[in-house]
């Protein structure tokens, strides 16, 4: 299988495709452009949108369809129907937990945007955390479907390293410290050995993925 993924250089949307990747040990070209070169890609893809999965030349978009179907590849997706929805589950939250963040990207003056994430901050994130955290807690086997990781686990653990990444402009590195049981698992998800591998890389090695990893 001749494997692409199509994406900006940043984890974003296709940390969690990476990674499935990467634990499943899959070949792949790991297309990751600039904001400068995304106008060669647009056009070819099919939402005029990234991320985008090409296998055998056919083409995937949204990551939620790409990384379920990789996560399943990688043997991350729990057999048990419930435990596969509870996986689901947390992957989904993750998206509600951003909403209010995504919602601050198009505000272009920086003091407004930082402005406007404070509120974020100070109102709905700190409910969404809150409800993450009741989450985590309720996940008896320190993942949240089951014993073992799913790719709920890995788009939290995504989540949360992004948001104490400093790419946010206004959403503070030490945020998760008012969240001991969010950044104790931010942390064991990080500290698993594959995971861990990947921010071990070379080409991951940025300033964003640096949060990425263990105890950062
Ligand atoms: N629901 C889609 C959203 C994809 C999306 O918003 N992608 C953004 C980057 S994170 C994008 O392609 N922006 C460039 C554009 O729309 O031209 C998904 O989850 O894949």
């Amino acid at each position: 299988m001749a494997i692409k993924l199509y994406y900006f250089g940043l984890p974003g949307r296709a940390e969690v495709a990476r990674l499935c990747l990467h634990i499943a040990g899959t070949d792949f070209e790991d297309l990751r452009f600039s904001f400068e070169d995304w106008s060669k890609f647009k056009a070819k893809m099919p939402f005029g949108q990234a991320p985008v999965l090409e296998v055998d030349r056919k083409l995937l978009a949204q990551s939620a369809a790409i990384d379920r179907y990789l996560a399943a590849k990688a043997g991350l997706v729990p057999e048990d129907l419930w435990q596969a929805a509870l996986a689901d589950q947390a992957y989904c939250y993750c998206h509600d937990l951003m909403q209010p963040l995504y919602d601050t990207f198009k505000i272009k003056e920086l003091d407004e945007k930082i402005a406007a994430r404070k509120a974020v901050l100070d109102g709905p994130l700190k409910d969404k955390l809150a409800h993450a955290t009741k989450l985590v807690e309720a996940a008896a086997d320190g993942y949240v479907a089951g014993p073992t990781l799913s790719h709920g686990d890995l788009h939290l653990f995504s989540t949360l390293s992004t948001l104490t990444s400093g790419w946010l402009d206004g959403v503070p590195k030490d945020l998760l410290d008012s969240y001991p049981v969010l950044k104790a698992y931010r942390n064991k998800i990080a500290s698993h050995p594959k995971v861990k591998a990947y921010y071990e890389k070379a080409e991951n090695d940025d300033d964003v993925r640096r949060a990425y990893k263990p105890d950062a």
